[in-house]
């Protein structure tokens, strides 16, 4: 039997760690019967050395295996479905897919994440609903599915241990980075839902993890292997984020836009993300026959309010007061008598005039991230009344002064240099505005499973 030593030189040598070398490294990280700085020096090994797909399963299979794995009834085999995101700019996929998933028969135990660096997080948005609680137990869990068919939580302290120490060593020795890390820590906790059908939506562009389509390709692959690797039918998309999802970012305004998009007046973008994602696990798990009917009933749910019911069902199961929950799923649009409105809005006006050609995602998250939409460490808290609507979209023309983007902010309020940073967030062009408007798609690429 090696020692940890002995594993750390063979990784850092360029060798490949055999499933019984892997399970030895991750055992002891469980039981922390090793030291913090061998973590350390193993993660950079494999960091510089990289793995191969085979080492990547296993140390996937391993983590997933370092704690609780959930089981479902058998009466559920086959309809437990859940998506990953690699992180964006506005994306509130997750608040309109789960209920579109459960309204078409499916079981999602969606355990998300917060908000990191300049993205935002599903849990962060779901915490600006007064009473919504994101910490459930596998018991709690088991019930809101049975009864509402998904749920959004928060890891819960059972589930792949061995990744909340790794992820820990990792952020402190610049290993966060690494393809096989990154695989085996987003699909060991998959792996742990116990589920039958997943998918990614890995992203790419400048407010992406991945700036460029190639890197996307490769993390997705990965991705897609380890998945299949622990019987979980996995697919993903590769798709652009340049911009904002919909119109809103900020943790508030994301909700109220999801509430629009499940009353059936979505934008373009996040309905195109949604019936995507949502067709390809209903084609996964056998529901239906091919993607396009898949996009179809995920899209008549969202539309036809089936979504909104289990949204609203949701809420009222994670511990929303039930009048406050039937008020924002009702016709009303004052969702600020239930969500917290900014103290502050300031309105920024078009340069010049001509055609929206780009507004800059990455930009405005990062405004928004220091006025205090997002965190820079974690367990920071986040004020949620802070965000942007974009009122333009691409395409259009704007006249010189007119409004473009409402910032909701409130202490700090926003210096005269992130004033500038948000102006050029917005570029217009040239144009006279009578060019066919290009339907601005984000779904570029699909890997379906093996
Ligand atoms: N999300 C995860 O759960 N794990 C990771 O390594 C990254 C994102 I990067």
């Amino acid at each position: 039997m090696s020692s940890i030593p002995d594993l750390i030189r063979k990784k850092r040598d360029g060798g490949e760690l055999t499933d019984e070398e892997i399970a030895a490294f991750v055992r002891a990280v469980t039981t922390k019967t090793i030291q913090e700085s061998q973590i350390g020096a193993m993660l950079m090994a494999i960091w510089q050395k990289g793995m191969v797909p085979t080492e990547t399963q296993t140390l996937t299979r391993e983590m997933m295996s370092s704690g609780e794995v959930m089981s479902w009834p058998a009466a559920w085999k086959g309809t437990v479905v859940d998506k990953h995101s690699t992180g964006g700019v506005g994306d509130k996929v997750s608040l309109v897919l789960a209920p579109a998933l459960a309204a078409c028969g499916c079981k999602v135990p969606m355990i998300s994440g917060r908000g990191l660096a300049h993205t935002g997080g599903t849990l962060d948005k779901l915490e600006s609903i007064p009473g919504f609680k994101i910490h459930q137990s596998t018991e709690q869990i088991l019930k809101i599915l049975d009864s509402v068919g998904c749920c959004i939580v928060g890891q819960t302290e059972k589930l792949v241990p061995a990744d909340r120490v790794l992820y820990a060593v990792r952020d402190a020795t610049s290993t966060v980075d690494s393809l096989p890390l990154i695989a085996g820590s987003i699909i060991s906790k998959k792996g742990a839902e116990s589920l039958s059908a997943l998918v990614l939506d890995v992203k790419f562009g400048r407010a992406a993890l991945y700036k460029d389509l190639d890197g996307a390709r490769e993390l997705a692959q990965l991705l897609v292997s380890a998945g299949n690797g622990v019987d979980i039918r996995t697919g993903a998309v590769l798709s652009s984020m340049d911009g904002t999802i919909g119109r809103c970012v900020g943790n508030s305004l994301e909700v109220i836009e999801s509430l629009e998009t499940l009353k059936g007046n979505g934008p373009d973008d996040l309905m195109e993300l949604v019936s995507t994602l949502g067709g390809m696990l209903l084609v996964m798990n056998g529901s239906v026959s091919n993607q396009s009917e898949g996009s179809k009933q995920i899209s008549d749910a969202v539309i036809g309010g089936a979504a909104l019911s289990k949204f609203q069902a949701m809420m009222e199961a994670q511990g929303v007061a039930s009048d406050a929950a039937q008020l924002l799923c009702s016709a009303h649009t004052d969702y600020f008598r239930v969500l917290r409105k900014s103290e502050y809005q300031i309105e920024l006006e078009a340069p010049a005039e001509g055609v929206v050609v780009d507004v800059d995602g990455l930009v405005l998250a990062q405004v928004l991230h220091k006025l205090g939409a997002g965190r820079s460490k974690a367990g920071q808290p986040v004020n949620h009344s802070v965000g942007a609507e974009l009122l333009v979209s691409m395409g259009q023309r704007v006249r010189k002064g007119a409004s473009w983007v409402r910032i909701h902010y409130e202490d700090p309020v926003p210096t005269s240099d992130q004033i500038s940073r948000l102006q050029s967030a917005l570029t217009v062009g040239a144009g006279d505005g009578k060019e066919p408007r290009q339907k601005h798609t984000l779904v570029k690429e699909v890997l379906l499973p093996s």
